[in-house]
């Protein structure tokens, strides 16, 4: 492909994560409020499926670009052999059932969902070779999601294969290196085409032990960060590196995307996201070159309290063409927060940058501390890009049918913590993604294929 002509149209591309078979509830992420709140409960991996799929069909329906990324493995048989149990696949399950209920846990979460979590994207605009540069994060610090990047770096290749896209390794799997991906990472610019400045927000700098969080742990680490930034090739002067406040962090906060989001030249975020806001500010504003937008929301209009139920700042800030103001897309638990409802009436109402505010049920997923920023991850990508996109990952009409039937077929509709151990489930799982690799022709992207 020849190298990308920087005046061609960019557009920001939405791929959410398709739901997996075996979505449950097993409590895994210490600091994740929701999560732990519903650990135990009964799961529904059909209705998670179809609510994430429907949110993506709606926003392809209102004009926008949207992509999928397939769910992982699981249970992954792979991790459990290197833990030390063996013999058939069945064996494998019903042992660990036995012996270690919260490893086969573990290794059977469907977190892979939520793909802002998968890597982080530099698009070829701001890079120094001009290519488009994907790292996936290790994700080293909860062990169910440390699992993810081997099988998450193949995906990948797979959908961005063109030559305009740099794949790296996954950062060293050390806690020095903690890395989250696009949860830690926002990208304002003018225009999708133009050169943008990148927030990075880390949790802990690894430097001073007592300016991080007390209760819960920070996912994200400065030299995380400042090792993307410098392989993806960032120009220094348009990267931002800012301490998430360590306050909101031990209160749920457990990745920036929870208390903020960001789209051109437009910051949406809490009172107590940032350590040093002011800051914030003035370097976002050095690096776009022009006026920062900014939507403060005071802690005395929404606690930190209410935006973590709420989940109101794990939204998508989306830009309609020819329209001044963003279009919001919020998880329907807004609505059921009274503080929140109140300040999204006042804020579509009011204000000129946001047009319209969307509610989506996202409830199954939501109920592991996911919402709809969780659930997607952005890529600006070219026209070119878009057109060299050989995968059929671009969600149009006959796509969105053949998933919500694949859905349909494949998927229970209940599922328990002690269903986990039924080694059919297994099949069913490989059976299911093995006919999604060949709908989304991506190849052979899962282990039980390759080896
Ligand atoms: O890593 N929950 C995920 C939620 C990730 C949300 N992503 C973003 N904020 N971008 C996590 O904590 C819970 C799984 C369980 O408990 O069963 C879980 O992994």
């Amino acid at each position: 492909m020849p190298p990308i002509n920087i005046h061609s149209t960019a557009y920001e591309v939405n791929f959410d994560g398709i739901v997996g078979p075996t979505h449950n509830y097993a409590g895994l992420s210490f600091g994740n409020v929701a999560s732990i709140e519903h650990g135990g409960r009964v799961a529904s991996p059909k209705q998670a499926a179809l609510q994430g799929l429907e949110k993506a069909w709606a926003l392809q329906q209102m004009g926008f670009n949207q992509g999928v990324i397939p769910p992982q493995e699981r249970p992954h048989i792979h991790t459990l052999r290197k833990l030390g149990f063996s013999g058939s696949d069945p064996e494998v399950i019903r042992q660990s059932a036995r012996r270690a209920t919260h490893l086969l846990a573990a290794v059977s979460s469907a977190s892979s969902m939520w793909v802002a979590n998968a890597c982080t994207v530099s698009p070829y605009a701001d890079t120094a070779d001009g290519k488009t540069h994907i790292t996936p994060a290790n994700l080293t610090s909860m062990f169910h999601r440390s699992i993810e990047p081997p099988t998450t770096g193949r995906i990948l290749k797979a959908i961005f294969s063109a030559d305009s896209f740099v794949h790296h390794e996954p950062l060293p799997a050390s806690s020095s290196f903690s890395d989250e991906g696009a949860a830690n990472h926002t990208r304002l610019c003018k225009a999708y085409s133009q050169s943008g400045v990148a927030l990075f927000v880390y949790g802990d700098d690894l430097m001073d032990n007592t300016a991080g969080p007390k209760k819960y742990p920070a996912r994200q680490t400065l030299p995380a960060s400042q090792a993307i930034a410098r392989s993806h090739g960032l120009n220094p002067q348009k990267v931002v590196f800012a301490r998430q406040n360590p306050y909101a962090i031990d209160q749920g906060v457990f990745h920036n995307d929870v208390i903020a989001v960001g789209n051109h030249e437009l910051l949406f975020h809490h009172e107590l996201a940032f350590a040093d806001t002011q800051s914030v500010y003035s370097q976002l504003s050095d690096g776009l070159g022009s006026e920062l937008q900014v939507i403060k929301v005071p802690t005395a209009v929404v606690s930190l309290e209410d935006a973590v139920r709420s989940y109101l700042f794990n939204s998508q800030l989306l830009s309609v063409p020819d329209q001044k103001g963003a279009l919001l897309i919020v998880p329907r638990e807004c609505l059921e927060v009274p503080s929140v409802h109140e300040y999204l009436r006042a804020l579509e109402s009011e204000s000129p940058l946001i047009d319209k505010v969307q509610f989506f049920d996202l409830r199954q997923s939501m109920n592991n501390g996911g919402g709809p920023a969780c659930l997607r991850l952005r890529v600006v990508m070219s026209e070119q890009q878009i057109a060299a996109t050989d995968a059929d990952v671009l969600l149009d009409a006959p796509l969105y049918r053949q998933l919500r039937n694949w859905i349909g077929i494949h998927y229970r509709d209940r599922l328990t913590m002690s269903d986990l151990g039924d080694p059919n489930l297994l099949d069913e799982c490989r059976t299911a993604l093995d006919e999604l690799t060949q709908l989304l022709q991506i190849g052979s992207v899962y282990d039980f294929q390759r080896f």
